[in-house]
């Protein structure tokens, strides 16, 4: 599809954009939703106040928190007449968050997965299999309205069945997948099982999201699967998927969707804006949405600006991919500590799988980490034909390249990160699947800390 003409404008006509969208923004919030008035009238800011961009500063944030307390429906600015449909995050404390689209955000939505799909080179051709869930997440929906609105076939598969997924992909042909990295990884694990090469497939293109994945995920899933993987992200809270994509030209950051979200990097504990280029907590004010907009929304993800034009022809500001949650950070014994980064430290070592999780526990005032990895399949056969054969030789020879394994896991996990960890290594298929957003950390230290 032809790409719209806001995604190669010049930064000047894209900044008259976003002003012009932001004062009618706050305007319309300030006079039609009484929380955030109150929030604004304390803040001592008046919609007139908004003169030029750099005035958004003079917003406050909006913090997760503010949508829960306000449950269900308090941010709204739209009445319930011109609401069309919800979503919602459980998340994992607390109430739901929820957001209510008008027929205009659908149609923003819409447009905003279109331009990801085409980013990833998905034509009216391709046949979309659609992994992502449907229901209150946001994943299945939005990307079934962006591939229907390229002219792409869709098949609305929704998360699990991993089996079914196989054979649709095997039987319909499909040539584009759309899920989370975990979940395709696990897709493939259980082709492999049953004799599947992926390879084979007519599939081309990926377009994954919805949790943090490194450049080493990417390569794995590209060599598995013999295609090319895109990057997409996106909130809930904001629109759903869709904030930002990948084109698959160049694939270096994420071109943000800029004239609909206005985007701002700060100091995840001062608040204070930084320059573009530096790494802080990604803030995103909606600027045309009409059912919930939000500004200066939080939201703990850490990646960092590029307003460099792409040789893609884009002239979009581009994102760096997320790495990482301010509140996924561990601190441990004083170090930070993002989960997401034991993941390309993994992937660089022959004979272990990318499923792993990070079990944090209080030993007396200590915290410890473990990190469970899995063995491949491979590993595993091998040492379990040797203690068949009984062979001592090849058995203590299997249990020294295992440990071996542990300790270099150790170092690099020390030498990259800066922590000490324990590192087991467990049976392959030991780490629970995720059908959805994988879940990598176990946390068991006392609550009242
Ligand atoms: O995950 C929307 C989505 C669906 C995005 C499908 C991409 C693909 P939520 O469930 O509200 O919405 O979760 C949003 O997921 O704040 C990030 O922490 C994380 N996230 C989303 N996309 C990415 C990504 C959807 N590409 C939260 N890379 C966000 C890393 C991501 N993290």
């Amino acid at each position: 599809m032809a790409w719209s003409k806001e995604e190669t404008i010049g930064r000047g006509d894209m900044r008259k954009i976003q002003l012009g969208r932001l004062q009618k923004t706050v305007g319309t919030i300030y006079g039609k939703n009484p929380v955030y008035k109150k929030k604004l009238d304390a803040a001592g800011v008046t919609p007139g106040d908004v003169k030029s961009l750099d005035d958004i500063r003079r917003l406050p944030f909006t913090a997760k928190g503010e949508i829960r307390d306000n449950y269900p429906f308090g941010l709204f600015t739209a009445s319930m007449e011109d609401i069309v449909e919800f979503h919602a995050t459980s998340g994992t404390t607390g109430k739901m968050v929820v957001v209510g689209y008008t027929r205009g955000d659908v149609e923003l939505w819409t447009e905003v997965m279109a331009r990801a799909c085409t980013g990833a080179g998905i034509t009216k051709s391709d046949i979309v299999q659609n992994i992502y869930g449907y229901g209150l997440f946001t994943g299945g929906l939005g990307t079934h309205y962006g591939a229907m609105r390229i002219g792409a076939s869709v098949i609305p598969m929704s998360g699990g069945n991993t089996q079914r997924q196989i054979t649709i992909m095997q039987d319909f042909g499909s040539t584009v997948v759309t899920s989370t990295p975990s979940f395709l990884m696990h897709i493939h694990e259980v082709g492999e099982q049953m004799g599947v090469d992926f390879r084979k497939l007519k599939l081309k293109t990926g377009l994954f999201g919805a949790e943090p994945w490194s450049e080493s995920m990417r390569g794995a899933i590209e060599e598995k699967f013999g295609i090319t993987a895109c990057d997409m992200y996106g909130l809930s809270e904001i629109i759903g998927p869709g904030v930002s994509f990948e084109c698959h030209q160049v694939r270096k950051g994420l071109h943000v969707n800029e004239d609909y979200f206005y985007p701002e990097i700060i100091h995840p504990e001062t608040g204070e804006v930084l320059p573009y280029g530096e790494e802080g907590e990604l803030v995103l004010s909606t600027i045309a949405n009409e059912g919930q907009p939000l500004l200066r929304y939080r939201t703990r993800d850490i990646s960092r600006l590029d307003a460099k034009p792409c040789a893609c022809g884009r002239t979009l500001v581009r994102m760096q991919r997320i790495t990482g949650r301010t509140d996924d950070m561990l601190i441990i014994r004083g170090v930070n500590f993002f989960p997401s980064q034991v993941e390309s430290i993994i992937l660089k070592r022959q004979g272990v799988s990318p499923h792993y999780m990070v079990v944090v526990d209080r030993k007396g005032s200590m915290d410890e980490v473990e990190v469970q990895v899995e063995v491949t399949d491979d590993f595993m056969a091998k040492a379990g034909a040797d203690v068949l054969k009984g062979s001592e030789e090849e058995i203590l020879k299997d249990v020294a390249l295992a440990r071996k394994k542990m300790e270099n896991l150790k170092r690099d996990i020390k030498d990259i990160i800066g922590i000490t960890v324990k590192v087991t290594l467990v049976a392959p298929g030991t780490i629970p699947r995720s059908e959805g957003k994988a879940k990598r950390v176990d946390d068991r230290r006392p609550k009242d800390r």
